[in-house]
């Protein structure tokens, strides 16, 4: 009933949308449990490793140059920070590690200092993630000849809606990237943002785009758009959060053994609607007080969610080790307490 396909059409995936919203969650938990416990909830830690200056112009983008919003931008940092909140973030219970640049693309004499960050995080025993924008397939080895597990890079939104949201960069380009990081063997964490002011046809575009891939990503982050005053798209109209929920539901539904990310946007959202997104079938978050430059859930928050959900973070073979179980017993302690 849910075979992994790459043949969805946007009527099938328009169809999904359209279910009764609880015929679509029992569908989305259905598949969910065929690839997954649905109890565990894979944790990741972003850190912006370079902050702002960015010559792109992605309309939601705190970090683009062109938009007054506060945010200054740095230099590269260095590796030995990025090791000391790599271990803070291990410490606090995170598995993968999720460095990010705030980059079109990286330049070459960038690759061997990433490449520096990503061989020591992964010796922390940590799943190793980057986000540096355009990658050539140079690039893309020399960072899995590093270490590096995941990369990131996001197709954003319906090829019919992108043209109103980047300018400055082809969708081709980015399919051109993710095929590079395919070729380089490295997984990757591809998704998109939800809320831009696109119609319900388009968000089925970017999930059918997603879905149709020539592998489905082993990630896929779906980001509900964090409004920066500053940003071209400052002030759109706020996204039913039950259409939030039905995206991430049809996101499960059409890639049913990916991990599928509720990512950005979390901040706002209540205990509530965060766990209608996990019945949907989230079954990874940010966690830790920052994203790249704004606001996440306090982890004190998140882990007394956790409790009173009864959901556990995911272990990952290589990190099972005393810090997660050091999680893992927070939690449970939090779930008999509350029983
Ligand atoms: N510069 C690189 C790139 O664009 O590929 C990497 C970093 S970029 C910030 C990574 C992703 O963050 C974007 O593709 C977008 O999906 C997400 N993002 C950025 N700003 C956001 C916002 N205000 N709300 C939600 N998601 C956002
Ligand atoms: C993704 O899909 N979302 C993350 C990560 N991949 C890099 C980034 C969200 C950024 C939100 C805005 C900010 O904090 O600057
Ligand atoms: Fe630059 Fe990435 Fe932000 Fe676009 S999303 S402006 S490429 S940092």
């Amino acid at each position: 009933m849910f075979p992994i396909r790459h043949d969805w059409s946007r009527a099938d995936v328009e169809a999904l949308f359209e279910l009764p919203f609880t015929e679509l969650l029992h569908r989305a938990g259905s598949a969910h449990r065929l690839h997954f416990d649905p109890a565990e909830v894979q944790v990741s830690t972003l850190l912006s490793v370079k902050t702002g200056g960015c010559p792109e112009d992605c309309g939601y983008c705190p970090q683009a140059a062109r938009y007054h919003t506060g945010v200054d931008a740095t230099k590269l940092m260095s590796t030995e920070s990025v090791v000391a909140r790599a271990r803070q973030a291990r410490d606090a219970g995170a598995s993968r590690f999720c460095m990010g640049a705030a980059w079109r693309s990286p330049k070459d004499r960038d690759v061997p200092k990433v490449a520096a960050m990503i061989r020591e995080v992964k010796a922390l025993g940590l799943e190793t993630c980057a986000t540096l924008g355009m990658l050539s397939g140079t690039q893309a080895r020399a960072l899995k000849d590093a270490g590096l597990d995941y990369y990131n890079h996001n197709l954003d939104t319906d090829p019919e809606f992108y043209g109103e949201v980047i300018h400055t960069r082809e969708l081709q380009d980015r399919l051109d990237t993710l095929a590079h990081v395919r070729d380089a063997g490295l997984k990757t964490c591809c998704g998109g943002i939800v809320g831009l002011g696109e119609s319900r046809r388009q968000r089925a575009g970017l999930l059918q785009t997603l879905a149709n891939l020539p592998a489905h990503p082993d990630s896929v982050p779906i980001n509900r758009l964090v409004q920066v005053e500053g940003t071209p798209l400052h002030g759109t109209s706020e996204l039913d959060p039950f259409e939030f929920v039905r995206s991430i539901a049809v996101a499960r539904i059409l890639m049913p053994a990916s991990m599928v990310r509720l990512s950005a946007g979390r901040e706002g959202m209540s205990d509530e609607l965060q766990a209608l997104c996990f019945a949907a079938g989230a079954n990874s978050i940010f966690f830790g007080e920052k994203l790249l430059t704004t606001g996440n859930p306090d982890t004190e928050r998140d882990l007394a969610l956790f409790a009173r959900l009864g959901l556990r973070p995911m272990l990952v073979a290589e990190v099972a080790d005393d810090t997660l179980s050091g999680c893992t017993t927070t939690v449970h302690a939090g779930i008999t307490e509350a029983a």
